[in-house]
């Protein structure tokens, strides 16, 4: 007998959730065929390679531990799923290439290993346990993030590397957003900083925040015309900064408990529409006007394409795009 089941997953990061699992004779295994039969595989150490489909006599999948080897690939099938779930219900993009093909995820990644990364070349995602903390790089923003690299990938496809690349990066990072706060899960609530579950500073902070990027000490707030010349993980800190500015407006605010303080760099106040109508805004954009060259000044232009055939040209949204790219020191 062979059917989709509803496994119970015990994740590290979001409590116990449903994951995609299907029986094949008496042994259950992660296969989402909800979900374009993406598939969760256990590297077990290895760095090549598919690793073992994660399958087993029950239908239970880790129990919360990093210590189970079977709870890493909850928490990614599980961040696979909510990724998944988010363009098809929000953007009507049925899996990361829009034909309906769901990708693997490959967890317990060499030793020590503190990353996580998207690979095009086997339409898959590959994620480390972490070092020393016990904290694997499994949460669901860091998932978002890495799928959502396929994503660009299948479309802008900004080169990884100058300000195309901060762009690239910076995609990742709002989706992460997006995705975190559409699943509304209540062990992980929605925000708009990237990896606090995975504490990989070791102090309890989180990767990148993106309403005020250079409190992490090394992104950038606002556009200047070295935004090329650094790290794209840095770089992305002016579109991440344009997305929160864009979603919630400049100024101090509390979502989920999370204190916010966004500055904007011309002194002038920005009105949020929300985050529905930015991620809108932003995967237009992404899908129909970004491509492998494009800088800030050509993503300014690309929005405001973007929310000019989403919401008119005359439009409260417009005009907001506009401000919170001059918020960032892109146009004016
Ligand atoms: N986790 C990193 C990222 O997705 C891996 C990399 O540097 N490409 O950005
Ligand atoms: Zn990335």
């Amino acid at each position: 007998w062979q059917g989709i089941e509803n496994g119970t997953g015990n994740t590290q990061y979001s409590g116990q959730v449903t994951v995609g699992s299907v029986q094949s004779g008496s042994s259950y295994n992660l296969t989402d065929s909800g979900r374009g039969n993406h598939k969760t595989y256990n590297l077990n150490h290895a760095t090549s390679g598919t690793g073992t489909l994660f399958s087993g006599p029950d239908d239970i999948w880790g129990n919360g531990q990093a210590s189970n080897l079977e709870t890493a690939g909850a928490d990614a099938a599980y961040g696979a799923q909510l990724t998944w779930d988010y363009y098809k219900n929000v953007h009507g993009r049925s899996g990361i290439r829009g034909d309906g093909v769901g990708a693997t995820s490959r967890v317990h990644y060499g030793n020590n290993y503190v990353n996580a990364f998207w690979q095009d070349s086997c339409f898959c995602m590959t994620y480390g346990d972490g070092s020393g903390n016990s904290k694997p790089l499994t949460s669901i923003d860091v998932a978002a993030h890495e799928m959502t690299h396929g994503v660009t990938s299948a479309t802008g496809n900004m080169t990884y590397s100058g300000e195309s690349g901060g762009l690239n990066e910076a995609t990742s990072d709002i989706f992460a957003a997006a995705v975190e706060f559409n699943a509304n899960n209540a062990q992980d609530k929605g925000d708009y900083l990237v990896g606090e579950k995975i504490d990989i500073n070791g102090d309890g902070s989180p990767l990148r925040y993106m309403d005020k990027p250079s409190k992490d000490g090394a992104s950038l707030d606002k556009w200047s015309s070295n935004a090329g010349n650094v790290d794209v993980h840095y770089s992305s800190g002016i579109a991440n900064h344009f997305y929160y500015l864009l979603s919630e407006g400049s100024g101090a605010k509390v979502i989920n408990g999370v204190q916010y303080d966004s500055p904007t760099s011309d002194g002038l106040p920005v009105t949020g529409i929300g985050r529905d109508k930015a991620s809108l805004i932003w995967f237009k954009a992404l899908t129909t006007k970004f491509t492998t060259t494009t800088k800030y000044a050509d993503a300014r232009n690309g929005t405001l394409a973007a929310a000019g055939e989403l919401y008119g040209t005359t439009s409260a949204e417009y005009k907001a795009v506009a401000n919170a790219w001059a918020a960032v020191a892109v146009g004016s």
